[in-house]
């Protein structure tokens, strides 16, 4: 593979922020705190809801201007420009990416290959609503006339993590009479757990696919249809109680669902990037129409400060910019996201994809190989209860991992005084992530010599704070949207392609292969390697 023209390491701002790091990589936050008391409420943005803190970021104002000269001579607003024009940015799969054409109101244009494509994402927002009230109201009725009571989303990856963590992070906008599961896994208890307390009679699978010919989700949509017509004894039934998400009217045609219950999407969607198309469906029927434009309007927020901020005061951009000192400077590897949020539950493993299958990529846009490091490991757990397990390695740990705090300032269930406690604590952590204990303090306190450095805490573990109203719709869209642009703007300055997952594919292929293997009647003549030939082996004998 060709070496890359070190386009990024050559840039006159990476080198400035070599010089920079140099300086300023032993100071402590402890330090950068005492000399500017407004440090604090200088370095927050304040924009669109979203009370943004970085000032506990091992940076100086001198960083902070470098990093936004990289993204300036990276390029970043023409490409944010070209992406929002809908010019075919992921090349390597020849597609424009506008996902946030999903979310542009009525009346707005995005023209691709002259085609105005707001227009049919509001038609298909339109039916997807019509459709979503007729289960809310009780009117869809299944094919024995019993009112659909179940819904069941099948989909993976991108047409699953989406609709499952904005269920969870919308639980309480959720009409409770209806009940929700998400079947993604192809192993066989996600669908009979799924499915083991439900009738066929009230219960609607939505298939969601883009392209309806995904391994996982085509064989638990089979199974589903077994388990539907096991119990109703009638193809038509199938009619009544599957519809389909996809861009492929002639798969879900095959299938037996009626292409009249499809809700269709466009190739320019891409699959980690789908949750505001038709692939919300699931998310729509749960928390109805109004509250789904809610949380549209709120990305198109974030997707207008994006678009139209200057970077020193545009989140997403500084939030990108502050990974990259991270991994690119510090050598960080990981970045935790810890909602104090309980709905949020299910936002980190969202996140994960969304950020890894994204920015996990090695090769610039014109292919040679990257010499420096890209996409960081995203992970984490809502607070508190990540304090009692793994925060201790944050705290005093080997190694640094920046932290994206994320916080509330009402409840959702108000009850005593819960909330207090879960925001002292938030705030409570990062203050002590970032100034830490000495060995004097630690001293002072009266602890014993021997447990002087065991009890010590280095501090200067840097972390944001994201401190928002409440978790409405709205401010669910525009977090989301913010690490969408986050993503976008980290793959603008690595020269990397966010939007294809080439990755996925060599598993994929094998498993086909193996697929028989496993299956056959006769021993098969196996030409893996040994370890894979030997695994194959015992588990024909075992299974
Ligand atoms: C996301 C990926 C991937 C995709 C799934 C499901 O960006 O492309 O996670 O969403 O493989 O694909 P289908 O929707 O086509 O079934």
């Amino acid at each position: 593979m060709a070496a890359a023209k070190t386009g990024l390491t050559g840039l006159a701002s990476w080198k400035a922020l070599k010089s920079n790091f140099e300086k300023i990589k032993d100071a402590h936050l402890r330090e950068l705190f005492a000399s500017d008391p407004n440090r604090g409420s200088r370095m927050v943005i304040d924009a669109e809801g979203v009370y943004f803190d970085y000032s506990k970021h091992r940076v100086n104002d001198e960083t902070l201007k470098l990093l936004v000269k990289l993204a300036e001579e990276s390029g970043l607003k023409a490409k944010i420009d070209v992406m929002f024009r809908g010019d075919r940015i992921n090349t390597t799969e020849n597609r424009s990416v506008l996902h946030i054409a999903l979310r542009t109101p009525k009346g707005k244009s995005i023209m691709v290959d002259g085609v105005d494509v707001v227009v049919p994402v509001h038609a298909v927002l339109d039916k997807m609503a019509v459709f979503a009230d007729k289960v809310r109201k009780g009117l869809w009725k299944g094919y024995t006339g019993k009112t659909i009571r179940n819904i069941v989303n099948i989909g993976i990856g991108g047409s699953d993590l989406g609709p499952v963590m904005a269920y969870e992070a919308l639980k309480s906008y959720t009409m409770r009479g209806l009940t929700f599961r998400f079947v993604s896994n192809v192993d066989d208890t996600d669908f009979a757990e799924a499915t083991q307390d439900l009738n066929a009679e009230d219960t609607l699978f939505i298939v969601s696919s883009k392209t309806f010919t995904t391994l996982e989700t085509m064989t638990n949509a089979r199974t589903a249809r077994a388990w539907v017509l096991k119990s109703l004894k009638d193809q038509a039934a199938v009619a009544k109680h599957f519809v389909a998400v996809s861009t492929n009217t002639a798969e879900v045609s095959k299938f037996g669902i009626d292409t009249a219950n499809m809700f269709e999407f466009w190739d320019w969607v891409g699959g980690r990037y789908s949750m505001t198309s038709a692939i919300g469906l699931s998310n729509m029927i749960a928390f109805g129409p109004d509250n789904f434009r809610a949380m549209l309007d709120g990305f198109h927020r974030m997707d207008e400060h994006f678009r139209t901020t200057p970077f020193e005061k545009n989140i997403p951009v500084l939030m990108g910019l502050l990974g990259i000192w991270y991994i690119n400077f510090f050598n960080a590897e990981t970045n935790a996201v810890l909602p104090y949020e309980q709905y949020l539950k299910r936002f980190p493993a969202y996140l994960q994809q969304m950020t890894m299958e994204s920015n996990g990529k090695q090769v610039t846009m014109e292919g040679a190989r990257v010499d420096y490091q890209t996409g960081s490991i995203y992970w984490g757990e809502p607070g508190t209860n990540g304090q009692h397990s793994f925060y201790q390695l944050i705290h005093q740990g080997t190694k640094l991992i920046p932290c994206d705090f994320i916080a509330f300032a009402k409840s959702l269930n108000p009850t005593g005084n819960h909330h207090d406690i879960l925001l002292a604590n938030v705030f409570a952590q990062a203050e002590a992530l970032a100034f830490g204990k000495t060995a004097g303090e630690v001293k002072a306190d009266g602890a014993p010599d021997n447990l002087v450095s065991h009890k010590t805490f280095e501090g200067n573990k840097p972390s944001t704070m994201i401190l928002m109203d409440k978790l409405t719709p709205n401010a669910l869209g525009m977090l989301i949207a913010m690490y969408e642009h986050c993503v976008f703007t980290q793959a603008a300055v690595w020269d990397i392609n966010a939007f294809d997952q080439w990755g996925v594919q060599l598993g994929k292929v094998l498993a086909e292969k193996i697929v028989p293997e496993l299956e056959a009647k006769e021993e098969p003549v196996l030409k893996h390697d040994s370890s894979t030939n030997a695994l194959i082996k015992r588990y024909r004998k075992l299974k």
